[in-house]
């Protein structure tokens, strides 16, 4: 055969394989791609600049009208959705007097109250939610939203919606007649039944999310200070996860959430991992180096570290506070969990 003719059967013979719908496997780039491409950028929301536009919203569409959450989500710079490829966050905010309605839905999600206070209603448990408290929507519960304070509440939201539905497993239902769920159990019930790290012996539980719908500030915040006096204030910090209570394992069956001390001048060991994260800022202000570029942040705004990317953080003035949210949930059944650490001391050499 000559080139030419080879080249013609070529054309024909792929030309029959698109008819077929099948591929030939090296014609198809990156199939054994030898490490993930970095195909999502870091990104920081700022407060000073994203509360405004919140703000802005409650002119543009009523609570209860236009729609039933006035969230602001966050999409990454190379996404048309999506904070990172599998969570999405962003900024909601509720005025004094208003509602938003329960509903329930197979994605899950958390809460990190930043301002103001009023209460998420899970399964019945009207939650009460001060700055700094997580609280979790765990999969197919009901939730809904009250405030009846007087300052604006405003709180992050972290949900799994572009993972769950890239899995076509996407459900929602609206409560009865679109209005808040009937209160079943007394305030803060799940931290009254579980506070104290000893559990109700005989305990029936057997979803796959935490008991929990309340982890409070005040008691994360001391066990972090407690936990990093304990390991000789290390000036690259120390970080905690929320656990479930009965079983040790995250929050929920899909998303981790931590809470990390920066102590004030200190700087984060370096590391890169496959699972994506989500960071708030709780306290103080710093910058986090991201593949080698800065990405400053102060109180309340919230940054993404996409998948595979080097990255470190560094505190400013006074202690700085991170409550972050990752997807790692999704990638350790699968094996698919790889992270690398290079340690302060390696850095310099
Ligand atoms: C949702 O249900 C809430 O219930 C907030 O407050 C943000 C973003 C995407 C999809 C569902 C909420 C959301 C959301």
């Amino acid at each position: 055969m000559t080139e030419t003719d080879r080249a013609t059967r070529a054309a024909a013979y792929f030309g029959k394989l698109r008819d077929a719908h099948v591929a030939a496997l090296w014609t198809i780039p990156g199939t054994l791609a030898t490490e993930p491409t970095l195909d999502e950028v870091p990104y920081v929301w700022h407060a000073d600049e994203i509360f405004p536009l919140l703000f802005e919203a409650v002119e543009i569409a009523d609570l209860g009208e236009e729609t039933d959450r006035r969230a602001l989500n966050a999409s990454n710079p190379n996404r048309v959705f999506g904070t990172s490829h599998n969570l999405v966050a962003g900024y909601q905010l509720v005025l004094p007097g208003e509602t938003a309605p329960a509903h329930r839905h197979t994605p899950s999600a958390i809460r990190l109250l930043l301002q103001g206070s009023g209460h998420t209603t899970v399964d019945g448990e009207p939650v009460l939610m001060k700055r700094g408290d997580l609280v979790l929507t765990p999969p197919n519960t009901w939730h809904d939203h009250r405030h009846n304070g007087d300052v604006p509440m405003i709180w992050l939201d972290g949900l799994d919606v572009p993972f769950v539905r890239g899995q076509h497993a996407q459900f929602a239902e609206e409560y009865e007649n679109g209005e808040l769920q009937k209160l079943t159990k007394t305030e803060d019930a799940s931290v009254h039944r579980y506070f104290a790290g000893l559990n109700p012996v005989d305990e029936a539980w057997t979803a796959q999310h935490s008991p929990l719908n309340k982890y409070p500030y005040d008691v994360a915040r001391v066990a972090l200070d407690t936990f990093h006096d304990a390991e000789g204030a290390p000036v690259t910090g120390s970080t905690l996860e929320y656990v479930n209570p009965l079983t040790g394992g995250h929050v929920i069956p899909t998303l981790a959430s931590y809470l990390t001390l920066i102590p004030e001048g200190g700087r984060s060991v370096r590391e890169r991992h496959t699972p994506s994260k989500v960071y708030c800022v709780l306290e103080g202000s710093g910058y986090s180096l991201i593949e080698g570029k800065r990405y400053d942040w102060a109180e309340n705004d919230f940054f993404v570290v996409p998948s595979w990317h080097w990255y470190e953080h560094v505190a400013g003035s006074g202690d700085a506070v991170l409550f972050s949210l990752s997807d790692l949930p999704i990638y350790e059944p699968f094996g698919l969990l790889r992270r690398q650490i290079v340690e302060p001391a390696q850095d310099n050499a």
